[in-house]
């Protein structure tokens, strides 16, 4: 071979190598970002979808909210969440027992990670450990709360841009 051939097959092989190890760095960056979203479509969230962070439990036992440390729940970053949980007419909720799950509706898939109330915080809040985003748009997160021999469910939606 000649060396300027040479000189070409290994400036290419070089290229492609560092091309490669680039994108499987810039994974965790560009995935929940870009392609995740393109792959499952990219819908944007409905116009009418209710955000907010308190409501009333499906069956309207419970008023509860949420909020997140850091205040907006960060992309791809496991961080935790305060849910306060009240009876309907406003009365701190002590012991309850609470399960968590959701997903995003539009992509038909569960929260990547299991997230769990692991503390009583008292005074009906308790902490919840282990959220995790993994990608932008809507995403719903829904609390099963049992008390007093009686269970409902609440779901919040929130959109992550
Ligand atoms: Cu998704």
């Amino acid at each position: 071979m000649k060396k300027q051939t040479v000189t070409v097959v290994v400036t290419t092989v070089v290229t492609v190598i560092v091309v490669l190890v680039a994108i499987i760095f810039l994974m965790p960056f560009l995935g929940p970002r870009y392609l995740h979203p393109l792959m499952m479509g990219d819908q944007p969230a409905p116009a009418s979808l209710d955000t907010s962070s308190a409501h009333l439990s499906e069956d309207g036992l419970f008023r509860v909210s949420w909020t997140s440390e850091p205040a907006s729940p960060p992309l791809n970053q496991i961080h935790t969440w305060t849910i306060h949980v009240e009876t309907a007419d406003g009365q701190p909720v002590e012991q309850a027992e609470i399960g968590v799950n959701g997903g995003m509706p539009q992509h038909g898939h569960g929260l990547p990670t299991s997230p769990q109330v692991t503390q009583n915080l008292g005074n009906g809040d308790y902490l919840v450990e282990g959220m995790k985003f993994q990608m932008l748009g809507w995403w719903e997160v829904r609390f099963n709360i049992a008390a007093g021999g009686q269970t409902d469910t609440i779901t919040f939606n929130l959109t992550l841009e």
